[in-house]
């Protein structure tokens, strides 16, 4: 019988308990006290090194995750650091079936799955008031109290998901395919907003090069990037262009503890709070709608005696 206390709990997992890290995570996912005890512990501990991954389903982000694990697993160090375990939290809102995305992605993940140094966990995307995946951040922080110093994030880029992700995220590489021009430019403002690295996965396929037009033409024109994000060519499958990114996504991080560190720790402990104050004030409007002073504006609004900002107000100011 494993124990429940979210100390115990930690402590077995920092001995490399999988059930008591399994444990912990479900705890944030799932509300409550133990939610709650955890997540005090968890943002204590330093967080981990954290490798965002997002791109559209099928983008090659898996198999990409993968073959970075590898090549983590064979070099064992993130330059100054070891990395004796690598997490590895996959978001698919695509599956309807978190079954399923666990199933596929432990395929995929099949060399590495069974790796006592890897953990990997899909995350439940719904149950969470408007916040898609919100329990992200707090499950990174885990595995951070957990010891993990490097945790690799997969996740479906949509809109508003893909921008929470990644301010959970130090380095998010945007993956995306040889033919995607059009469906970047649909999404333009979100992956410039996101990126810190593009890939260009599959490159093994027709249209790699108007691809990197296009995302070098986007670049051009709209990034805040400093230094503008590269753009790199990997074919996922044969591991091919993997390295470089490896180097990429180091040269990023060694950027975010160099010059960049105050401004970094600054930008994120803002993202967390930002994240959970939206969700707090999303409940609070909640609840506000159950209530009766809310009915008695949602009358008056029908009856033509005050407007949506006045009636904001009234309710506002008397709660
Ligand atoms: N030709 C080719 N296929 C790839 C490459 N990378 C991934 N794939 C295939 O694309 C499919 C989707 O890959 P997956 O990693 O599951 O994508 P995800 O949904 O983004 O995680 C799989 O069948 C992969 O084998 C690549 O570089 N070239
Ligand atoms: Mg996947």
């Amino acid at each position: 019988m494993i124990a429940r206390d979210p100390d115990e709990l930690l402590g077995e997992a920092r001995h490399g308990s999988r059930s008591a890290l399994a444990r912990l995570i479900t705890y944030v996912e799932s509300g409550g006290a133990n939610q709650r005890a955890t997540i005090a512990r968890a943002y204590r501990a330093p967080a981990p090194y954290v490798v965002g991954l997002t791109g559209p389903p099928g983008a090659g982000k898996s198999t990409l995750t993968d073959r970075l694990l590898a090549t983590v697993l064979a070099g064992g160090t993130l330059e100054d650091e070891p990395v004796d375990e690598i997490g590895v939290l996959c978001v698919d809102p695509s599956s309807p079936f978190t079954g399923g995305a666990i199933l596929g992605d432990r395929i995929r993940m099949q060399d590495h799955a069974t790796n006592d140094r890897v953990f990997i966990r899909s995350m439940a995307t719904r149950g969470h008031l408007g916040g898609l995946a919100l329990a992200v951040p707090d499950a990174v922080r885990v595995l951070g109290a957990a010891g993990f110093a490097l945790v690799f994030v997969e996740t479906v880029g949509v809109g508003q998901m893909e921008v929470d992700v990644a301010s959970a995220a130090d380095t998010t590489v945007v993956v995306t395919n040889p033919g995607w021009g059009d469906a970047m430019q649909a999404n333009k403002a979100g992956l410039l907003e996101v990126a810190d690295i593009f890939v260009i996965n599959k490159a093994d396929r027709a249209g790699l090069r108007e691809t990197r037009r296009d995302l070098e033409q986007m670049l051009d024109l709209g990034t805040k990037k400093d230094p503008r994000p590269p753009i790199l060519e990997t074919v996922a499958t044969d591991g091919s262009g993997v390295d470089a990114l490896w180097s990429a996504i180091v040269a990023h991080r060694r950027l975010l503890r160099g010059d960049r560190r105050e401004e970094h720790r600054d930008t994120q402990a803002r993202a967390e709070l930002d994240r959970v104050l939206a969700v707090m004030l999303r409940a609070r409007v909640g609840e506000l709608a159950a209530g009766r002073a809310y009915a008695e504006q949602i009358a008056r609004l029908r009856a033509g005696e005050t407007d949506p900002y006045l009636a904001a107000e009234a309710l506002l100011s008397e709660s």
